[in-house]
């Protein structure tokens, strides 16, 4: 085991007291980079993922450009529904396409729970990769989607706004929805135990669409499987839960043991601390959008955010991923203004 020397992450997601408040962006890997687009110029999406090379590379990029203070794998969480068996394109400016989506039982018969060794040792391989590569640097964090948000690809077949089909899905065939749902939570749990395995230091998951259930529905079609995969993970590694708009919900999720929960820019520090309670590492939650206001902009307002939060118990973060059109000289201010702060 290498010892991590920046663990400043780790130390506030267990509730210790750290000198300063660390600091990554979701989707710090990704099209902001020139460093990324001249490998995404070279090789398809799924051929970054599956070369761990590729992968190492690319989730190496932002430790080296913008001295973040953890590592997030590079892949995506449609590698899960692939490994199960559906056809996953990811098409340059349309982005992702599953051509067979999920609608009926028959649908159903034709995917599974795989064996996650052989369907996604590939990432499991790539983390190993990345861990020697940092050499204890900063945490390495891995990921999968949450299984709503899974589902919503799963059975609507692309990107969406509303995620309709989906989410009748849910109400016409419930018992199909939740037999799918825990189709993804089996795979889900194994994956993320691998992902620890092989290094992960911790796991987030991504409920991206977590935010298009009312809170009845967010309980019974969410947060009932991501409490499930919480605890399968809670004795061997720190969680964070991101449930983009599910603020009603903060407090719930605070219930399942989660170490962190992340919080995008549609509620305040203040209000996201009173429902979570004060056990739990908050994550967020600066308007990605703002990355495109003036430096001196931007620092003063990432000041403000964190006066917001106050001492301990943050991570500051985006509110959601990076915007592929912000200059990387704002991302460098809005990590710096962190770092500088205390
Ligand atoms: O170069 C490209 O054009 C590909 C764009 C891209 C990238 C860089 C996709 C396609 N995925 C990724 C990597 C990725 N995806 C990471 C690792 C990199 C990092 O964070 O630094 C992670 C954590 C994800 C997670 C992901 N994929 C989410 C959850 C987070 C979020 O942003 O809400 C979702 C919803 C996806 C699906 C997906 N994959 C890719 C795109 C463009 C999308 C979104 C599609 C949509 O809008 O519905």
């Amino acid at each position: 085991m290498i010892n991590i020397k920046n663990d400043l992450i780790l130390k506030a997601l267990r509730g210790e007291q750290t000198e300063r408040t660390p600091v990554w962006m979701m989707r710090q890997a990704g099209r902001y980079l020139p460093q990324y687009m001249v490998l995404r110029e070279k090789y398809s999406f799924f051929e970054r993922c599956q070369t761990p090379e590729l992968a190492c590379e690319i989730t190496l990029q932002p430790v080296d450009i913008m001295g973040v203070d953890a590592a997030i794998l590079f892949s995506d969480i449609l590698v899960v529904p692939q490994a199960m068996g559906l056809e996953v394109q990811l098409i340059e400016s349309k982005g992702p396409i599953l051509p067979d989506p999920i609608k009926t039982v028959n649908d159903l018969n034709r995917i599974s729970i795989p064996d996650v060794e052989e369907t996604l040792g590939y990432v499991f391989d790539a983390i190993k990769l990345i861990k020697n590569e940092l050499n204890g640097r900063v945490p390495l964090i891995g990921f999968a989607g949450a299984p709503w948000t899974i589902l919503c690809y799963m059975v609507q077949g692309k990107g969406s706004k509303t995620f309709d089909e989906a989410k009748i899905f849910c109400y016409t065939q419930p018992e199909l929805a939740h037999k799918l749902l825990q189709m993804i939570t089996d795979t889900t749990i194994a994956y993320l135990k691998g992902q620890v395995k092989a290094g992960a230091d911790v796991i987030q998951i991504f409920d991206s669409w977590g935010g298009l259930l009312g809170p009845d529905d967010f309980e019974n079609i969410s947060l009932k499987y991501i409490r499930q995969i919480v605890q399968a993970l809670k004795d061997d590694t720190l969680t964070i839960i991101f449930a983009k708009g599910a603020w009603h919900s903060l407090e719930n999720m605070a219930a399942t043991g989660a170490n962190g929960l992340g919080i995008d820019w549609c509620i305040t520090p203040q209000l996201a601390r009173r429902f979570a309670g004060d056990k739990v590492t908050l994550q967020g939650n600066f308007d990605p959008a703002k990355l495109l206001s003036p430096i001196p902009v931007i620092e003063a307002e990432v000041k403000t955010m964190l006066k917001a939060f106050g001492k301990g118990r943050h991570i500051a973060n985006l509110g959601h991923g990076i915007l592929p059109n912000v200059p990387v000289d704002h991302a460098r201010a809005f990590i710096e203004t962190v770092k500088e702060y205390s």
